[in-house]
């Protein structure tokens, strides 16, 4: 019976895995680049989210899936920050997002449309670490309240995640929390993180993250020369 058990969810993860590569191809032909929000439960991912659509939202065509156990609350959080659709996924206890759900959820994304694409997975620091959504990067969000010793015990979310964001600097001088060992435990996981210092509640250290955000983005689209009025001016090539 234990056996069984085994091969069933090997199997359930292969197939994740094969959904996750035709996601991944998806994006890629569109060129959007996509970012996998993970972190334990209340690190601040849609309180960052909310930050990003204020500052870029007007520069930068952003498409956000959003995934909860219970609830669509982050999209409608989110939903107050953009024109675009924000698209819930209720797992309905599932403790991380698939492919397959995010594979339904870019049916309703015109990607021709989108320079960037977030995913906000599940707060959880365990179940989405090996699951593959077919994002260019996983982002761990994890906030200065949590203890520097998670990356320790939690390294697969650690090692699966290109960059961390340390959010919630601004109560750095009201918690006991050594940030160079929090970031020395994350880089012995992992020695190619990228780190980010946030507070997504007073705005400090946003701009490195938005400037990072900025260069990541698809370029926009440039309109076909069938579409550029007569009276445009030679472009000088
Ligand atoms: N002081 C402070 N509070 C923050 C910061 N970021 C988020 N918060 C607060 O932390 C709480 C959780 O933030 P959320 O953005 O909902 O966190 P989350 O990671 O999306 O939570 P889940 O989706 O439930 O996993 C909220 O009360 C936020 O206002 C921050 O940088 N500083
Ligand atoms: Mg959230």
């Amino acid at each position: 019976m234990a056996v069984r058990t085994i091969e069933v969810r090997e199997r359930v993860m292969a197939r994740n895995d094969e959904l996750a590569e035709e996601v991944r191809r998806r994006l890629q032909r569109a060129g959007v680049p996509a970012f996998n929000l993970v972190s334990s439960p209340g690190s601040g991912k849609t309180l960052l989210l909310e930050r990003t659509l204020e500052r870029l939202g007007r520069e930068i065509a952003m498409a956000v899936i959003t995934g909860d156990v219970q609830t669509q609350n982050d999209a409608d959080r989110l939903a107050r920050h953009t024109d675009r659709l924000v698209q819930a996924v209720v797992t309905h206890g599932a403790c991380h997002l698939d492919a397959s759900q995010i594979s339904r959820a870019l049916e309703a994304i015109d990607l021709h449309a989108t320079q960037l694409l977030f995913v906000e997975n599940v707060g959880n620091l365990v179940c989405p670490a090996n699951w593959d959504l077919g994002e260019t990067a996983k982002i761990v969000v994890f906030s200065v309240t949590e203890g520097e010793d998670k990356p320790l015990k939690y390294p697969a979310m650690f090692r699966n995640a290109g960059y961390a964001v340390l959010n919630k600097i601004d109560l750095l001088p009201h918690v006991s929390f050594d940030l160079d060992l929090a970031m020395a435990n994350a880089l012995a996981i992992n020695p190619a993180l990228r780190f980010f210092k946030t507070s997504a509640r007073t705005g400090a250290g946003l701009e490195e993250w938005i400037e990072f955000l900025r260069s990541s983005a698809r370029p926009p689209a440039i309109a076909s020369p069938s579409l550029i009025p007569s009276s445009s001016p030679v472009p000088p090539w």
